[in-house]
C-alpha cells in the first residue's frame, strides 16, 4: 500500500475552520510537530485575510509545544480536552481564549466513540513506520490514536524517520468494544499482551503523509531536592512496612506513578531502596526514572501509553532496544487507565496534590480554586480504583507561603473516599479506616509543615465546636487562602 507524499504546508491546506481535529501522541511525545506547525501558520494567513479560523482540539493529554504553543499563538485554537502542561496554553485557557474541558484519561477514547464529542473531522498522528500493508506502527506513544483513526474521517500522517525501525514490536493496540457488545480485557498480567503492533486504517480516509526527523524534546526533570528525597524515602517506608506485615504480597504490586518532578523523584527513591522487591510498572507514562531502574534491575517490566523520556534516556533505550523491547509495551491510555485492569492488577498508584486538605480531599488541577495548572490525567482513574491510591505533595509550595495542607480545598479533583494514604516531607498518613475527625488529627500531625501546623489545629478546635460528622467552619474554611491572595503569606491567617 502506498501513501501519497505531501507537504506539512499542503496537509494543513486540507483544514478547515471549525473542523474538529484529533491530535495523536500523549504525555508530550509521539505527538505531530510538521502538520501543527504548518497549520498555525495557515491560521494566521487565514486571519491576515480578514477569515475566521479556529479548530477544536481532541488528544491524548499532553501534545508538545509544536501543537499548543504554536497553536495558540496563531490564536488558532477554539477548545481543547483534555490533559495539558503548556505554559501558553494554561494562559489562553485562564484567559478565557480557550474553552477546556477536563476528563479523566481512561474516558476520552471512549467519549470519542461513544459520539460525546462530535465528530472527528481528521485525525494528525504521527507514526515511526508503515507496515507493506498501509498499516501504521505509531512512534513513542498511543494515546488515543487508534480510536482517532479509527473514527476520524480524513487521516493525516507524520512518517518520523527519527523513530523509523525502532518501536516495531513495542506497541499493543487493543480497540475496546463499545456497550452492549464489550467483553472482559484479555490482560491478567502486567506483560499480557492483548492485541495488534499497529494499528489498521481504511486507507481510503488518508489525506498523505508529511516526512519528519525530529524527535519531541522533553526538557530534563528538575534535580531531586531535599524535600522530593524525603517523599520518596516516606513513601518507600510506608510500602516497606506494608509488605512486611502482608498487606501487599510477597510477589509485590505493580506500580503506577503520575508525572511531573516529583512523581518522577519519588519513583527513583522507591527503586532505590533496595529493602523493596524489584516491581513491575502498570501506569500510564514512562518518565526517565524507569528506564534508569530497568538498568538496575529494579523494574521488572513497565507498560504505559507513552514513553515520554528526555534525549538522554531515549538514546540510553535505543542503544540497547533489543533487551528494552522485551520489557516494555505501549497501550491506548484506555487500557493502562481502565477501572478493570487496575482493579484486576492491584495497582499501588502514587500521585501528586496541588494541596489536599485535612479530611484527604486532594486538589491536582487548580491553583485557588481557579487557575488551572495541567488537568486530572489519570490520577482519578488510579486513585478510585487503585489497591492502594496514595497522594504526595511537599507540605509547603512557594518556599512556605502556602500550605498544601489546608482546611478545605479549594478545587477537588480525588475526594476523601479515594485518597488512602497522604505523603509529605514531613511524614505519611493512613487514613484508612479513620472517621473525618480522625483523618483530620493524623494529616495535620503526619503530613503538616511545622509553620502551620498549630493553624491547623486552631482551625479544627474551632470547627468542633459544634455537633457534627465532618468539623467544617464555613466562615474560615479559606481562610487560609485568602490570607495568600490578600497578604501574600497563608501564615497570616486569622479564623474568626
Ligand atoms: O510552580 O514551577 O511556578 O514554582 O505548582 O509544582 O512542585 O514542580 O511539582 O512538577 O510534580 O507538579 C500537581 C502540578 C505537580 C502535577 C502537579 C506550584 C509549584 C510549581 C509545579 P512553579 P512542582 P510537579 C497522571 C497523574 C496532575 C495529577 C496527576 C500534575 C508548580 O503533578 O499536574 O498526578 N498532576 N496526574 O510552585 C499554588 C499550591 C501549589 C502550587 C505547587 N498549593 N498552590 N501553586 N504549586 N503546589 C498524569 C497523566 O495522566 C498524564
Amino acid at each position: 500500500m502506498t501513501y501519497a507524499f505531501i507537504t506539512a504546508a499542503e496537509a494543513a491546506a486540507t483544514i478547515h475552520h471549525g473542523d474538529t481535529v484529533g491530535i495523536g501522541g500523549f504525555s508530550s511525545v509521539g505527538t505531530p510537530k510538521a502538520v501543527p506547525e504548518a497549520l498555525a501558520a495557515y491560521a494566521e494567513a487565514q486571519h491576515a485575510q480578514g477569515k475566521e479560523f479556529k479548530v477544536g482540539l481532541i488528544t491524548g493529554g499532553a501534545t508538545g509545544n509544536q501543537v499548543d504553543s504554536a497553536l495558540v499563538k496563531a490564536h488558532a485554537v477554539s477548545f481543547r480536552t483534555p490533559f495539558q502542561s503548556n505554559k501558553d496554553m494554561r494562559t489562553a485557557i485562564n484567559q478565557h481564549e480557550v474553552e477546556y474541558f477536563d476528563l479523566h484519561l481512561s474516558q476520552i477514547g471512549q467519549d470519542v466513540r461513544y459520539g460525546f464529542l462530535g465528530k472527528i473531522h481528521v485525525a494528525i498522528v504521527e507514526a515511526s513506520d508503515l507496515t507493506d500493508d498501509g498499516e501504521i506502527i505509531l512512534s513513542t506513544s498511543v494515546g488515543i490514536s487508534p480510536t482517532l483513526l479509527q473514527k476520524a474521517e480524513r487521516i493525516i500522517i507524520e512518517l518520523n524517520e527519527a523513530h523509523r525501525g525502532k518501536l516495531t514490536g513495542m506497541h499493543d493496540i487493543y480497540i475496546l468494544d463499545n456497550p452492549p457488545y464489550r467483553t472482559q480485557i484479555p490482560i491478567y498480567h502486567v506483560n499480557d499482551r492483548a492485541g495488534r503492533i499497529s494499528v489498521k486504517i481504511d486507507p481510503k480516509k488518508v489525506t498523505g503523509v508529511v516526512r519528519t526527523n525530529a524527535r519531541d524534546s522533553i526538557a530534563a526533570f528538575t534535580p531531586q531536592n531535599e524535600a522530593t528525597l524525603q517523599i520518596g524515602h516516606n513513601v518507600a517506608s510506608f510500602l516497606l512496612r506494608e509488605w512486611k506485615n502482608g498487606a501487599i504480597p510477597k510477589e509485590f504490586l505493580p506500580l503506577q506513578s503520575g508525572v511531573g518532578n516529583i512523581a518522577n523523584a519519588v519513583l527513583g527513591a522507591l527503586g532505590d531502596d533496595t529493602s523493596l522487591p524489584a516491581f513491575s510498572m502498570f501506569t500510564e507514562v514512562i518518565q526517565n526514572s524507569v528506564i534508569d531502574l530497568m538498568l538496575k534491575d529494579r523494574i521488572r517490566f513497565a507498560t504505559g501509553s507513552s514513553l515520554t523520556l528526555s534525549d538522554d534516556h531515549l538514546d540510553t533505550m535505543y542503544a540497547q532496544i533489543d533487551m528494552f523491547r522485551d520489557r516494555i509495551l505501549l497501550r491506548p491510555q484506555e487500557i493502562t487507565n481502565h477501572p478493570e485492569m487496575i482493579r484486576r492488577l492491584g495497582i499501588i498508584a502514587i500521585n501528586t496534590a496541588l494541596e489536599a486538605d485535612i479530611f484527604g480531599n486532594v486538589n491536582s488541577t487548580h491553583v485557588s480554586g481557579s487557575q488551572i495548572m495541567n488537568g486530572i490525567g489519570g490520577s482519578g482513574d488510579f486513585a478510585r480504583n487503585a489497591y492502594l491510591s496514595i497522594f504526595t505533595t511537599p507540605s509547603v509550595a512557594k518556599g512556605g507561603l502556602i500550605s498544601s495542607i489546608v482546611p478545605q480545598v479549594s478545587h477537588v479533583d480525588s475526594t476523601e473516599h479515594d485518597v488512602r494514604i497522604l505523603v509529605t516531607e514531613q511524614g505519611g498518613a493512613d487514613l484508612r479506616g479513620k472517621s473525618p475527625s480522625q483523618r483530620a488529627r493524623c494529616i495535620i500531625e503526619n503530613c503538616a509543615h511545622p509553620d502551620y501546623k498549630q493553624l491547623l489545629w486552631d482551625y479544627l478546635k474551632l470547627s468542633e465546636g459544634h455537633s457534627c460528622h465532618t468539623p467544617m467552619s464555613l466562615r474560615n474554611a479559606f481562610k487560609m487562602h485568602l490570607a495568600y491572595t490578600e497578604t501574600g503569606d497563608m501564615r497570616n491567617t486569622k479564623f474568626e
